[in-house]
């Protein structure tokens, strides 16, 4: 399955959505450099950062880090307005040139070694290979998870969607199968993940769900403002309902079904490392 990478090819893009990430930027990149140097894509990767007008160092510190690792193929994009994460990853994706092309949240809560892992699953014919967050249990978190269950069972009933984390910050495509699915998205903001998820599943793309264990951060603030944004997500997926069902209804009226959803299995995240590592 694997295809061969001619030189100087990008087999893999991996985009990086930025709004005010000093804190994190300088660490993060260290180590996802350091697991994309042991994998097959050592030097076929490129890494894509799309600045969304971030007010404080980030664009300074994505230069410095350019000089940094000069081997490493890295490329900007800026924002002249902010337009949230869906937009900003989009143009990201627009940009990529490699077979497989996917962003991760750079605070790398889900962190970067299960990159490999979605990566196999495209090699294998996966169209998308999402990041299915398992969370130790904590009650600092666990009003989010109470929401995110909650926000599922809602999306599983309202979209037909049979979906477990349409939210995560952590998703790889076969980037061809996945434009046509990419330009009809709508949103800008965070609900745009809902929209991706739900558009290539009644586009009948094979998506995989990758459990990967979440690591919550809290030396940082999150920038989700959750009793605003939670209600702005109840009344975009009460708006998107009426398009889902269209969706699915075009889809079933060609004949298909949506492909089933498959969870990766857990050893199978755990084999992926050794099995891309380079020779
Ligand atoms: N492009 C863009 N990204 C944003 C914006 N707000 C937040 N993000 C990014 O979205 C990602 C997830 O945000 P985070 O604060 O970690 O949210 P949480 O993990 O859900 O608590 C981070 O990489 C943020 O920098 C925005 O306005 N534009
Ligand atoms: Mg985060």
């Amino acid at each position: 399955m694997h295809q061969v990478t001619k030189t100087g090819e990008i087999a893999l893009s991996v985009i990086i959505a930025c709004y005010n990430e000093e804190f994190v930027l300088r660490e993060s990149i260290a180590e996802l450099i350091d697991v994309m140097n042991v994998t097959r894509y050592h030097d076929s990767y490129e890494l894509i950062f799309v600045d969304d007008l971030s007010k404080d160092n980030t664009v300074a510190l994505i230069f410095e880090l350019m000089e940094i690792y000069p081997q490493v193929k890295m490329k900007l994009i800026r924002h002249e307005k902010n337009t949230g994460r869906g937009r900003t990853v989009t143009d990201g994706l627009l940009a990529a040139k490699g077979r497989i092309a996917g962003f991760l949240d750079i605070d790398l809560e889900t962190p970067a070694h299960y990159i490999p892992a979605a990566a196999m699953e495209i090699e294998r014919g996966a169209d998308v290979a999402t990041a299915l967050r398992i969370y130790k249990f904590l009650w600092r978190t666990f009003y989010r998870q109470i929401l995110s269950v909650g926000y599922h069972a809602l999306e599983a009933k309202v979209l037909h969607l049979p979906l477990k984390d349409t939210e995560v910050g952590f998703k790889f495509f076969n980037r061809e199968r996945v434009l046509p699915v990419l330009t009809e998205c709508e949103d800008p903001g965070w609900f745009w993940d809902t929209e991706i998820m739900a558009r290539s599943y009644f586009a009948g793309l094979k998506i995989v769900e990758v459990p990967t264990l979440f690591i919550k951060r809290y030396d940082k603030q999150s920038s989700v403002r959750l009793v605003h944004d939670t209600i702005d997500y109840f009344q975009k997926l009460a708006h998107f309902r009426r398009e889902a069902h269209r969706l699915e209804a075009v889809y079933r009226a060609r004949g298909f079904s949506p492909a089933p959803v498959r969870t990766a299995r857990t050893n199978a995240v755990i084999s992926a490392g050794p099995a891309l590592l380079k020779k």
